[in-house]
């Protein structure tokens, strides 16, 4: 198998592409003052949790809970399920299908922060975060069933837009980097996303200027035809027994 490394440079940027056409983005440490990935995730989840590669996985109170680094180039990009979307495949950039609940769980950065979507319609608000470090506030729930969509952040003027898709970037950086944390004690689909900022000529790339932790149910149709399911089997048996 030929092994193939293409490497891009813009402002520093370096994106490395492997055998299997799998890439993930650099992270750089935060500013002085600031929370990185590891301290962030584990302020959430309760535990200690160890850098291996560019995952986090848990131990001590946090054993068995992994977050796990999802790809930002695969080709194809493919699309990722919100439900039961996991590394390898697709990347991070289109996401699809699920009722998601969304929430605002820390801000490192000077600018104000938006978070929504686009499925095509334009920028739709979830919310704005107030607050900062891991003091913040911003949630919101809907239903994308059916949906595809890109996730989007802007700064809180509307300057300085960002797609998780990032060939829609006019500064050609991938704003977006995903986690998916596996381990946790619920049936939801859990992602953590972690946005850099500042265009990529001025970004210092620590990717912690706001992160937001999504959730997503199972498939309403899958618990649709599960409980129909149940009905049938329900019906049958009641006509058996006679009640
Ligand atoms: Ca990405
Ligand atoms: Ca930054
Ligand atoms: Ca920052």
């Amino acid at each position: 198998m030929m092994y193939r490394i293409v490497t891009v440079f813009v402002c520093g940027l370096v994106l490395s592409v492997g055998t299997s056409g799998a890439a993930t983005i650099p992270v750089f440490g935060p500013a002085f003052g600031e929370a990185g990935h590891e301290t962030i995730i584990e302020s959430l989840y309760s535990g200690s949790f160890t850098a291996v590669g560019a995952d986090f996985i848990g131990n001590g109170d946090a054993a068995g809970i992994q977050v796990l680094r999802q790809d930002d180039f695969l080709f194809p990009m493919g699309v990722l399920s919100v439900t039961d979307g996991s590394r390898g495949t697709a990347a991070d950039a289109i996401w699809a299908g699920g009722v998601i609940s969304a929430t605002a769980e820390a801000r490192y950065a000077a600018h104000s922060q938006r978070f929504g979507f686009d499925r095509g319609n334009g920028f739709e608000l979830l919310f704005d975060v107030q607050g900062s470090g891991t003091n913040v506030t911003g949630s919101a729930s809907v239903d994308l069933t059916g949906d595809l969509w890109r996730w989007v952040r802007r700064d809180g003027n509307n300057t300085n837009t960002w797609s998780s898709d990032w060939t829609l970037n006019h500064d050609g950086l991938d704003h977006l980097v995903t986690y998916r944390v596996t381990g946790l004690d619920t049936n939801e689909a859990v992602w953590l996303l972690f946005w850099e900022d500042l265009p990529v000529c001025s970004s210092d790339r620590d990717y912690n200027d706001l992160v937001v932790e999504v959730r997503a149910l199972p498939e309403p149709a899958t618990l649709a035809w599960t409980t129909l399911g149940g009905l049938v089997v329900l019906v049958g048996y009641r006509r058996r027994i006679g009640f």
